[in-house]
């Protein structure tokens, strides 16, 4: 039953050799091809593991933790609000659509199921209250810093069990998206520290919160401003040039790079336009259409994260981010049980 002619099934493990050196197999081969109709023995069919792995990703679902870093009032929760009632999830969000983000006084995760043509996305937005709320901010990357660093330990811990969850649940936090308030000029101090520290252990996507209080030119110079001061600081947001993969990852990247912070507006309002519901502000003048391009960049963002970047947002997140610190803490533990240094700041507890 062996299907290539000349062998039979006994000797399909002999050396190609072999099969060279008598001129009989030859013939019959030929023989065997005269009377069978042509099959193009080179396809194997290796193509359809595209479609196993779609219906296992299908199974599965997607997941995606997002979260929210900035000043209180910038319109952090607001911002996500939009995300959800955005295009991708709207009239697709199961369950209570209209549960709104409250007021923010401590780190809080919610989750949405989206689905979508029978994809299935839990999307976790944490919502952190407001970072450099204080007179005094000095330190207070800490308390962000160690919820990140609490997730991936958590994540450690399952993966270091003897009896392992098929699928470990992922708390990590696949992205942050840090509002830079509208000021027009660059970056603050405070904005330089978070994200030269959260860069390290996160992926980090800034954006311009409230883009609506700023002219078209004052937009685009502090948009310009803003990518100086990352450059000079060398501040590596996401999407990070050192782990572009090929040509075309890089010209993907280099379009985004270049439009980087996204200025953005939100809003958890409907109206009607023109016959159209739209997300949108309302104000004297007109109204401001969130997810419109040529009104502001909140569709890029979203699309950024949901539709293009969503699995390398996740993959630099694990191969990365999380990989850095799992290497951090397994040689943590290896000097302190040899007893070579005395107990000081571990990662996990920074
Ligand atoms: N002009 C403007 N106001 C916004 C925008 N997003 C939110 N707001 C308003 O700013 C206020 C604070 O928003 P909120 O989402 O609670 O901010 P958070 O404290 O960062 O979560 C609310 O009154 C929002 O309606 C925006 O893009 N532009
Ligand atoms: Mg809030």
């Amino acid at each position: 039953s062996c299907p290539f002619p000349g062998f039979s099934s006994s000797s399909s493990s002999s050396s190609r050799s072999s099969m060279t050196e008598s001129a009989a197999p030859a013939s019959v081969a030929a023989a065997a091809y005269d009377e069978k109709p042509v099959v193009d023995f080179s396809y194997v069919g290796i193509d359809a593991i595209l479609e196993q792995m779609r219906r296992k990703a299908m199974k599965q679902g997607f997941e995606l933790n997002i979260m929210v870093v900035g000043q209180s009032g910038l319109g952090k929760s607001t911002l996500m609000n939009t995300l959800f009632k955005s295009k991708v999830s709207r009239k697709s969000v199961l369950g209570t659509s209209e549960e709104r983000i409250p007021k923010t006084i401590e780190i809080k995760s919610i989750s949405h199921d989206v689905e979508e043509k029978g994809v299935r996305m839990k999307l976790t937005v944490i919502d952190t209250p407001g970072f450099g709320d204080q007179i005094n901010n000095e330190n207070c990357w800490r308390p962000i810093m160690q919820f990140i660093n609490a997730q991936y330990e958590r994540y450690l811990q399952e993966e270091l069990n003897i009896n392992r969850k098929k699928r470990i649940p992922d708390s990590r936090i696949h992205c942050c998206i840090y509002f830079i308030p509208p000021t027009g000029h660059s970056l603050r101090p405070l904005d330089v520290e978070f994200m030269r520290r959260l860069s390290k252990v996160v992926n980090i996507v800034p954006v311009i919160a409230k883009a609506d209080t700023l002219t078209l030119e004052e937009r685009d110079l502090f948009k310009k401003n803003i990518r100086d001061d990352l450059r000079t600081n060398s501040i590596d947001i996401y999407p990070q040039k050192e782990f572009d993969e090929d040509s075309e990852d890089r010209m993907i990247n280099e379009k985004i790079r270049e439009m980087i912070p996204f200025a953005v507006v939100g809003s958890d309002l409907e109206y009607q336009v023109n016959g159209r519901r739209i997300l949108g502000r309302k104000t004297k003048w007109g109204t401001i259409e969130v997810e419109n391009i040529t009104h502001c960049e909140f569709a890029y963002l979203r699309d950024l994260l949901i539709r293009t970047h969503m699995q390398n947002i996740k993959d630099i997140t694990s191969s990365i981010h999380y990989e850095m610190y799992r290497v951090r803490r397994l040689n943590e533990n290896n000097t302190q049980s040899n007893g070579v240094t005395e107990h000081h700041f571990t990662s996990h507890e920074l």
